[in-house]
């Protein structure tokens, strides 16, 4: 099977939560070479830079800067379909480049964990690493990457620091397919996604391209009241879909809803648990801060809370184990 390495020019999302430095990152790589438009129909900027690398030329799409890959509009929902490969505007994501504030790692770790469920090869810029060293933030990048299983790149994008080992990180992740990953969600509800992603593809005959992906099955779960649900979910089905379909998979998105809530998983209280849980999970004993000095006992239970979010406390990891699911694939 060719691998995207093979394709002429290589297509690369950057994606990141909002002040990240995502555009200055973008800037720093493809220099001039940027072009501004608007995706057709919505109030999206559409911004793609090209550059070449070891002999192959890269095309940087910048999406908007967004917390979490849930989509409420249809504004929103252009960064899931453009990361999916569901425009005909923006050619099929080869990599996605995931640019993190190191000094907010917890925060930036939730559209990590996102990111990771979209089955691409994925890098990750630890930026404005700078500010996080200026507030005696210690990360083990290494240990971080070996969590998420990834590429992690410390860079400070606004003095073009790190760039060269990033491009040479998504240079190589390209080249391997991404790993099989446990999800973040308890079993009970990766059996759920499983079920509705089979009812949602039942007319698609194993058509891939005019399949739903599992991602937005996912979100189709998730999301009551989302974007999906607002534009009927056929939005996301095949386009044979007739009304009596769509019917069918809302009275089965319910009851599935249903079940969640009386496993004790309602949504969407259920992500944000999972999500988390594994954010803290993945840091702990990966930032460390600086020997303190003798604290008041106030000071001392501030301390402790920093700690706890920053995912230094155990209890986290045990929980995370215990509702951790695996995926089928
Ligand atoms: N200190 C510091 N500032 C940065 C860094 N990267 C970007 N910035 C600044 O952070 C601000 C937000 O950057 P921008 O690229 O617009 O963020 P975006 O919203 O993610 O596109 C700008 O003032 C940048 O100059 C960094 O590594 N360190
Ligand atoms: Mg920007």
């Amino acid at each position: 099977m060719p691998t995207a390495a093979d394709t002429s020019t290589l297509t690369i999302a950057l994606v990141g939560n909002p002040n990240t430095g995502k555009s200055t990152l973008f800037t720093a790589l493809a220099g001039v070479r940027q072009r501004t438009g608007n995706y057709p129909g919505v109030t999206v900027e559409k911004k793609i830079g090209h550059m070449e690398y070891a002999g192959q030329r890269w095309a940087l799409v910048d999406l908007p800067g967004t917390y979490s890959l849930a989509p409420r509009s249809l504004d929103e929902m252009v960064a899931v379909d453009v990361l999916l490969g569901r425009r005909d505007d923006v050619a099929r994501c080869d990599a996605v480049l995931c640019i993190v504030d190191a000094s907010n790692l917890e925060r930036n770790l939730y559209l990590v964990s996102q990111v990771l469920e979209l089955g691409l090869p994925t890098v990750v810029a630890l930026n404005m690493t700078d500010i996080a060293e200026d507030r005696g933030l210690k990360i083990e990048a290494a240990r971080l990457a070996e969590r998420l299983q990834i590429p992690v790149v410390p860079v400070q994008a606004n003095k073009a620091r790190g760039i060269d080992s990033l491009t040479a990180a998504i240079h190589g992740a390209v080249r391997q397919p991404a790993p099989a990953r446990s999800s973040c969600f308890p079993p009970v509800f990766v059996a759920e996604v499983d079920q509705l992603e089979k009812e949602l593809n039942a007319g698609a005959n194993g058509n891939a391209e005019s399949a739903v992906p599992r991602y937005l099955a996912e979100r189709i779960l998730l999301d009551a009241g989302g974007y999906l649900d607002q534009a009927g979910i056929a939005r996301t089905g095949s386009s044979g879909a007739t009304s009596s379909d769509r019917e069918k998979i809302r009275t089965h998105v319910q009851a599935a809803r249903a079940r969640l809530a009386e496993a004790g998983f309602p949504v969407p209280a259920v992500e944000a648990m999972a999500r988390y849980d594994w954010v803290g999970s993945m840091l702990a004993g990966v930032v460390a801060r600086p020997a303190q000095r003798q604290e008041s006992r106030r000071k001392k239970g501030h301390r402790q809370s920093v700690s706890r979010s920053l995912g230094q406390a155990p209890v986290l990891g045990v929980h995370h184990q215990a509702i951790c699911g695996r995926l089928g694939n």
